[in-house]
């Protein structure tokens, strides 16, 4: 079911429980403000979902509650997750569903890094 981005941060959600190391995941990067891992169910050949530790259901209540020092920090991993795994040159895409018409599906802000085959126009 999608999520409602405006909803209050539910601790029980499954990034929430891989954060806290309840459930396993396949970490490719990890700092102070920041953790990445494969998606579980790949869409691209490289599919990596980089979220923020601090407790935030979307990009909006991200963007509207964190710190500047969580903001940037969390950017530049993103962007060196990417630079790390050798996307710069072929290319990636970012995406962050949030809410509803998004299709958003987890309630912790993760933003998805999809690369390894030309991926097409955006809505294609
Ligand atoms: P969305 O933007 O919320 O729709 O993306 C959720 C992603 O989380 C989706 O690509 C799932 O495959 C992925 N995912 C995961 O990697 N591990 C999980 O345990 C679950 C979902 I549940």
């Amino acid at each position: 079911m999608a999520v409602d981005a405006t909803q209050p941060y539910d601790d029980q959600n499954i990034f929430a429980r891989i954060l806290r190391g309840e459930i396993p995941s396949r970490k490719v990067y990890e700092d102070d403000f920041s953790l990445a891992f494969h998606d579980i169910n790949p869409q691209s050949p490289t599919h990596i979902l980089v979220i923020p530790k601090g407790a935030y259901v979307s990009w909006d209540d991200f963007t509207a509650k964190a710190s500047d020092a969580e903001i940037a920090g969390f950017v530049r991993a993103v962007g060196h997750v990417a630079r790390d795994a050798g996307l710069v040159a072929p290319g990636y895409r970012l995406l962050a569903n949030t809410g509803t018409h998004s299709h958003q599906e987890v309630p912790h802000l993760h933003v998805h890094i999809m690369a390894g085959r030309p991926l097409g126009p955006l809505l294609a």
